[in-house]
């Protein structure tokens, strides 16, 4: 393995951002970064930043416009300016010691808790932008510079979790989960978990089809059919049982059930400060309720992990959920502790999920995603690298599972390109490291 990377020598010539579009055709921010000293001259990095919608309370602030004469107030033209004004004139001509530097430099210009004045969506393109163009500097691909700035003791492919049904806010079929994901953990190889995706993915397709019900797609590539009765969400999850043995592979061996429910986006209009409650499938539940359907289908179903199982808030309900279902599942969260060393120390000190969602933007630095990620790790919190619901066709989290070797994506489903970006830049990494890789599956 090559040396830590030396980032004093690199200079930074530019920097240059720029409004695009992400996958859901709404604006976000593209930063060029330049670098000389390195090996190559002029190595340019670029980085796009991804949003999500289902977005956690206490996330770093993503600044838009407001504008509502462009993009419906999503325009990020001030974010843009961020960049292309306060951050280029304090760091362009500036060399900094580590990526830690730089990161820490923007934190301080920022000034706030939360990225409120340049917007996460700005520092956050810069400090990618700068890691990937370090990398390029150094001739040495992006998962290396990550594994040894992070620190990381191996390298591994992860493991997917494919979400295969969209629901929740990222589909418009009145199911309250939001994501019904596949984990083709039983493969030695990547490319062969993959392929099992995929082509469980088609059979899914077929057996929509054949039942009447639409194959049109949600926000993250995976189907969104309404589906009838009054249990579709044990329907979905028998469908896609049906589709794993269809597609000639064995559930509970090679391929397990993994549930995002986001579950802060189906509060009931009952739901008070004191009492949560859930509009689950026609009624008003508590958390003990939704504890109780989760603890049915795991023992029912190879369900070996859950996202968000619980509101964000519902801290005593989630002390009881991770009691009972902790033990014997991934229990994750995301809008729960949002990245952030700060809500995880919480969750960790008070006994609460036992698995972290890592999502970039939700911090805004990459060296602030690395601290959570070194924590969870202390802490035997498990770890996924995740896209957003809002992607674009950069594939870094692709490079960042591999690099800080945390073992596990979650990166949509088996169409669209803002979604296979991911996957197939992990195909790239496989191959790359040849008689290294090593999956992380089991
Ligand atoms: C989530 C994500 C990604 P969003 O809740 O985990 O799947 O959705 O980006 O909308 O927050
Ligand atoms: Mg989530």
């Amino acid at each position: 393995m090559s040396t830590k990377p030396a980032f004093s020598s690199l200079k930074i010539e530019s920097i240059h951002a720029r409004e695009i579009l992400d996958s859901r055709g709404f604006p976000t921010v593209e930063v060029d970064l330049v670098l000389s000293g390195g090996k190559i001259a002029n190595a340019r990095g670029t980085a796009l930043v991804p949003s999500g919608a289902s977005t956690g309370e206490g996330e770093a602030l993503e600044l838009r416009d407001g504008d509502k004469a462009r993009y419906s107030g999503k325009g990020v033209l001030k974010a843009v300016s961020n960049v292309n004004e306060i951050l280029k004139s304090a760091l362009v001509g500036k060399t900094f010691a580590s990526l830690e530097a730089l990161d820490e430099a923007m934190i301080a210009l920022d000034g706030t808790p939360n990225k409120a004045k340049l917007g996460a969506n700005a520092v956050l393109g810069v400090s990618m932008a700068y890691l990937r163009a370090a990398a390029i500097s150094h001739e040495m691909p992006l998962f290396e510079v990550i594994s040894q700035v992070y620190g990381s003791e191996g390298i591994t492919l992860p493991v997917p979790m494919m979400n295969i049904i969209n629901g929740g806010k990222h589909a418009d079929n009145g199911l309250a989960i939001q994501e019904f994901m596949i984990v083709p953990r039983g493969f030695s190889k990547f490319s062969e978990a993959l392929r099992a995706g995929s082509e469980i993915f088609h059979t899914l397709k077929k057996i929509l089809h054949d039942r009447g019900l639409s194959t049109g797609v949600g926000d993250e590539g995976g189907f969104a059919p309404a589906v009838p009765g009054a249990n579709p969400h044990e329907e979905v999850i028998k469908l896609i049982m049906q589709a794993i043995e269809k597609a000639g592979y064995e559930a509970g061996k090679q391929v397990f059930l993994a549930f995002d429910c986001a579950a802060s986006e189906f509060l009931a209009k009952t739901s008070t400060k004191e009492k949560t409650l859930y509009a689950f499938e026609g009624k008003d539940r508590t958390a003990s309720e939704m504890t109780a359907i989760y603890s049915a289908w795991v023992e029912k179903y190879p369900v070996i992990s859950i996202e968000d199982g619980l509101a964000e808030h519902d801290w005593a309900g989630w002390a009881e959920h991770t009691e009972v279902l902790g033990k014997k599942i991934q229990l994750v969260g995301d809008d729960l502790f949002v990245t952030n060393i700060t809500f995880l120390k919480q969750g960790i000190d008070r006994k609460i999920a036992n698995s972290i969602l890592i999502k970039v933007n939700q911090i805004g630095t990459v060296t602030e995603t690395f601290r959570t990620m070194q924590m969870a790790k202390a802490a035997k919190y498990t770890q996924v690298s995740s896209h957003r619901s809002g992607e674009t066709e950069d594939s870094f989290i692709a490079d960042l599972a591999v690099g800080t070797d945390c073992g596990q994506i979650k990166t949509g489903s088996l169409s669209r390109t803002d979604r296979i970006a991911k996957y197939n830049q992990l195909l790239r990494i496989e191959e790359k490291l040849g008689s290294r890789a090593r999956y992380a599956g089991k």
